[in-house]
């Protein structure tokens, strides 16, 4: 039985990875920890310390006090707050990642942290983005990004930690909320439309970018995690994605179960250029090949579920 630590528990992915992990590998089995306390079910649910992934010695502290094997790093600023405050961006999303895996090495744990569609830049392969590939990210999240799939990658060949990691496309789900990132909007729009019947897209007509509903994203997860370690051959940094569209399909999509529903454009500037800079679809054949990878969530699936969900929670 697994014994983990995750960082950045109450975020986006860590708010249901916990549950669904607690799930699987017994409550007390799955550390919780962040830097703050919402007061959640991830906090009272099961053991949880708060953590700023900065401090090194807390996490050796708390990892040694809980005898985990493995740490699952997801505490990280995403995308658009990175490139407004890019000095932090780096401390936290660099520091936190090298304390974390700091820790993995001396305490033998196994690891996981994600990478995303961020680690690619306006030079890289634009469709079908290929998994090895040019990689010159223009954002500081990217850079953090391709620096931390390196040092992944280092701490394997180097000290033997058993590190594993996908790229992320844009996450959607309904249970919390992104926050700070350039696909956020894809989560935003499915809210506006039931509260507001109607949408203002910060990112403009025709952008293309990589997406996934949580639930694909949390069974990878698991899945990478649960591989056996010698048929990885990439081992960190898997492209993976379940679908890729622009503001105006997932509009178009939404139409279909709310007619009424209207989209309009404001574009950011700022964000508008992050997502210019990414790929429009990515190549997860490797993902699928050494790990049987496979997303069951499409464009239409999610939409019917995510509308679902919501309208019960809006209630
Ligand atoms: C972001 O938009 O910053 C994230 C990501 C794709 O890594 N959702």
């Amino acid at each position: 039985m697994k014994k983990i630590l995750v960082t950045g528990s109450l975020g986006q992915i860590g708010t249901e990875l916990v549950t669904k992990m607690r799930g699987i590998y017994g409550s007390d089995n799955v550390i919780a920890t962040d830097i703050r306390d919402n007061g959640s079910t991830v906090v009272k649910e099961g053991p949880f310390e708060i953590l700023d992934v900065t401090d090194a010695s807390k996490m050796h502290e708390l990892a040694k006090k809980y005898k985990v094997d493995t740490i699952v790093h997801l505490a990280a600023l995403l995308s658009a707050t990175a490139e407004k405050n890019p000095l932090l961006a780096w401390n936290l999303n660099m520091g936190g990642l090298v304390n974390a895996l700091e820790t993995a090495r001396e305490l033998n744990c196994q690891f996981f942290t994600p990478s995303s569609i961020g680690a690619f830049g306006p030079s890289t392969p634009k469709d079908q983005t290929p998994q090895d590939t040019i990689q010159r990210p223009t954002t500081m999240y990217g850079v953090n990004k391709v620096s931390g799939e390196l040092l992944c990658d280092y701490y394997f060949y180097k000290f033997g930690v058993d590190t594993r990691g996908v790229r992320f496309p844009g996450l959607i789900s309904y249970v919390a909320q992104p926050g700070g990132g350039t696909t956020d909007y894809a989560v935003e729009i499915y809210y506006e439309a039931i509260k507001s019947g109607r949408y203002t897209s910060y990112i403009g007509e025709g952008t293309k970018m990589d997406m996934m509903y949580m639930p694909d994203a949390l069974n990878a997860i698991i899945q990478l995690m649960e591989a056996d370690s010698a048929k990885l051959v990439h081992r960190n940094a898997f492209n993976i994605t379940a679908m890729s569209f622009a503001p105006e399909e997932i509009a178009a999509e939404i139409k279909k179960h709310i007619p009424q529903f209207e989209m309009s454009y404001n574009v950011d500037p700022a964000r508008q250029a992050i997502a210019d800079s990414w790929p429009n679809s990515i190549d997860p054949t490797a993902a699928k090949e050494e790990w049987g990878f496979k997303a069951d969530y499409d464009l239409g699936k999610m939409t019917v579920d995510m509308l679902d969900k919501l309208k019960a929670k809006l209630k």
